[in-house]
């Protein structure tokens, strides 16, 4: 849950990559690493196999600072995707903020994206939140393959659901800032109603945004990966 520390103008955001084994949560986080600034963000923990499964979580701080001198820290988290481990999907998404819920564009997984989405639901009905309440937004992931679900297709999701739609290629950096852009500024407009953030942290929406991705550098992340 959103943390203050108002004597030492704080402010902590949890924001969980939830979605399918292997869709690229991982990678998102990794490409994130390689496009912020030095000293924006503190070291990414990662544990994974050796083929690459998330087998608790992944963690990766990034920090800012608004023009009035109040330091947001953000902290991003991703969830494995693999179905066995569903309890601890549902411990990492305890407290969570924002979710940015990462999709396998291959047509072939679609029923993968579609079961972690009904499981999302499930997991944040355990923690007492709703996918209808918490700041969303749906990255559609693997741009670059075969196979994937057409341009058509993702309009027509866009218009049934209110929830904003991305598409990216992770391993290239592509729509990964976008993605988290959207998301925190959703976030911050769901604060402010509750939080009145602007006036807390003496800043406001464009100027938050702004400045956590203030140096940002999606041309830094190696086409690829080869973490
Ligand atoms: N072609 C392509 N491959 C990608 C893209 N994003 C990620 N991958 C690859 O997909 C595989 C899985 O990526 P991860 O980021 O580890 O997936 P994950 O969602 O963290 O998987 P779990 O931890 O098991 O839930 C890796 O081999 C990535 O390099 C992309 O945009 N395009
Ligand atoms: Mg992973």
């Amino acid at each position: 849950m959103v943390q203050f520390n108002l004597s030492r103008r704080e402010l902590t955001l949890k924001v969980v990559y939830y979605g399918p084994a292997l869709s690229g949560k991982t990678t998102n986080l990794h490409a994130i690493h390689q496009m912020v600034p030095e000293g924006a963000a503190g070291r990414l923990m990662t544990l994974e196999t050796r083929d690459d499964r998330t087998l608790f979580f992944d963690l990766l701080p990034v920090y800012a600072r608004t023009g009035s001198g109040a330091l947001v820290k953000i902290k991003l988290f991703t969830v494995p995707g693999q179905v066995i481990h569903d309890s601890t999907r549902r411990v990492v998404l305890q407290g969570a903020d924002a979710i940015a819920f990462v999709a396998d564009s291959q047509v072939s997984e679609s029923e993968a994206n579609k079961e972690s989405f009904r499981n999302l639901r499930d997991n944040l009905a355990a923690n007492n939140l709703s996918v209808d309440e918490i700041p969303l937004v749906i990255q559609f992931n693997k741009r670059d393959l075969p196979d994937i679900r057409s341009e058509a297709e993702l309009r027509a999701l866009e218009a049934r659901r209110k929830t904003p739609i991305h598409r990216a290629v992770a391993i290239e950096g592509q729509g990964v800032m976008e993605t988290l852009r959207d998301l925190l500024r959703l976030t911050f407009d769901r604060l402010e109603r509750t939080y009145e953030l602007s006036r807390r942290l003496g800043t406001d929406p464009d100027e938050f945004v702004d400045r956590i991705f203030q140096g940002w550098n999606p041309a830094r992340v190696r086409a690829g990966g080869g973490f």
